[in-house]
């Protein structure tokens, strides 16, 4: 379904929202659920950045805490150790645009003055002083804003979710996140929005959800859905472990481009490419957008 935001301005690099793009995930974290530990050093994080941008990534989503279910909180000062050098160099060597995953607003700051052009926030910036900091960065630095819906907070979202009406009440949630960013001064060209899947949703919530997706996606505003190797894909397919998710992160990535999301957050990005790729050639309304199979 198209949006009425083609582009996404990402500080000074930009995003063509015509068709949908991969947003690569770097987590440089001991402890992230699908990768943790595998990228904390510099040097392998950018040779793992370098890879996935040669796969077809079209931006990279850099993260220094966990938000798995039942994570820990990361002290500023050991967020900003993992983070900050990774997006420093990065910027300088590769052109795509960065994102920064983090909630707390003093990173915010500091990664777009380090070449971030996308603030991730998965608590939606809810946080004390999150707002502020984002809204002053998207102003002031032209910066993009994903605005994410979780219940609860990681430590403890997954023990009861409840929701009467789950698509329509995470549909209210981002739409006052919106009003908010717009009133205080966020163009619509620099906002994605994120339904949050897995975060404080049992599976009932998060087929609920997937499958309101094109609901979500007709707001106008455009989605970004990260569903890559999460419990939901395990679930669906039998209890696959983390490491055998890949195949059905590619579908479910392309299942969610064929919904109207526009950028599709995974750890594997060639899968995802070629997925993509074939739903542009094969899908029955012949493909109105440009193919994906170059960079
Ligand atoms: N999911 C995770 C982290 N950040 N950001 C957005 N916008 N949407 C998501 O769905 C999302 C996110 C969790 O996945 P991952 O980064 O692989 O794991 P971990 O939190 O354990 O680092």
């Amino acid at each position: 379904m198209p949006t009425d935001a083609p582009v996404l301005q990402c500080g000074a690099r930009r995003l063509d929202l015509g068709r949908p793009r991969i947003m690569g995930i770097l987590n440089v974290t001991p402890d992230s659920f699908s990768d943790g530990g595998q990228y904390a050093r510099v040097e392998e994080a950018l040779a793992r950045a370098r890879a996935m941008v040669a796969e077809g990534a079209d931006l990279l989503d850099v993260g220094g805490e966990s938000t798995r279910p039942g994570a820990e909180p990361v002290p500023l000062e050991e967020e900003r150790r993992r983070v900050l050098p990774v997006i420093e160099a990065l910027h300088a060597e590769i052109g795509v645009p960065l994102s920064v995953d983090t909630m707390k607003p003093a990173l915010m700051r500091e990664a777009v003055a380090a070449g971030a052009g996308l603030l991730n926030d998965v608590n939606g910036f809810r946080a004390e002083g999150a707002l502020e900091a984002a809204v002053e960065a998207a102003r002031e630095d032209g910066v993009a804003l994903c605005a994410m819906h979780m219940q609860g907070e990681p430590q403890s979202m997954q023990r009861a979710p409840h929701y009467d009406d789950v698509v329509t009440e995470i549909a209210a949630f981002l739409d006052q996140r919106v009003r908010e960013l717009r009133a205080a001064g966020v163009p619509r060209g620099q906002i994605l929005l994120d339904p949050g899947f897995g975060f404080g949703k049992t599976l009932a919530h998060n087929v609920a959800l997937f499958r309101g997706l094109p609901h979500l996606a007709g707001a106008g505003l455009p989605l970004l859905v990260g569903v890559s190797r999460k419990s939901m894909i395990g679930q669906l397919l039998g209890d696959r472990p983390v490491a055998e998710r890949d195949p059905g992160s590619a579908v479910a990535a392309m299942l969610a481009a064929q919904a109207g999301a526009r950028v599709l957050r995974v750890h594997n990005v060639s899968a995802t490419r070629d997925a993509l790729a074939l739903y542009s050639e094969l899908r029955p309304d012949g493909g109105e957008e440009q193919d994906n199979r170059g960079n």
